[in-house]
């Protein structure tokens, strides 16, 4: 038997036209094979962790596939590469991300692939938008994003 498995993607880019890249990847995501797009947040812009970048769009999407969880990683880094070729000639290297957030109740620790994503915990631009799509929901490891929210104030943030 296959196994569908809801997915959530972390979105973002930081090109001077980020909410177009988005909407691109999200064209992009509706077409993977054995894969539905269920969802997308809304978007929202804040500040980069990193000084000097100019300011991120992020946003999460949700996917029903059958993939397993490296096909997709193989399949997202093609979709960075496709619109990073693009951005690469006139913006530089860094425009799109797409990370996979959640995988269904899997942990996965692969070296390609941490799976509750690494960082999420602590990012108000992964956690506020995972919330519109999976209010309540428990992570694999059993944290509960709730109580992620709570630690992770919204400031920062702007809705678009
Ligand atoms: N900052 C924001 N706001 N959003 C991102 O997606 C993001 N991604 C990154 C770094 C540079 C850490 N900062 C970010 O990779």
């Amino acid at each position: 038997m296959t196994t569908i498995e809801r997915v959530y993607i972390g979105m973002g880019s930081n090109l001077a036209d980020p909410a177009e890249q988005l909407r691109e990847a999200l064209k992009a995501l509706a077409q993977l094979p054995h894969t539905s797009l269920s969802g997308a947040s809304c978007f929202y812009v804040s500040d980069s962790l990193l000084a000097g970048q100019p300011r991120y769009t992020n946003a999460v999407a949700a996917l029903d596939t059958t993939l397993e969880p490296l096909e997709l990683l193989d399949a997202l880094q093609a979709i960075e590469n496709d619109q990073g070729r693009k951005r690469l000639e006139r913006w530089g290297p860094r425009t799109l991300d797409l990370d996979i957030l959640l995988f269904g109740d899997r942990v996965i620790d692969l070296p390609r692939l941490k799976v509750p994503h690494y960082h999420m915990q602590a990012r108000a631009f992964v956690l506020y938008p995972l919330a519109e799509l999976a209010p309540g929901i428990t992570l694999a490891d059993g944290r509960k994003l709730d109580e992620l929210l709570a630690a992770c104030p919204f400031e920062g943030l702007e809705r678009i």
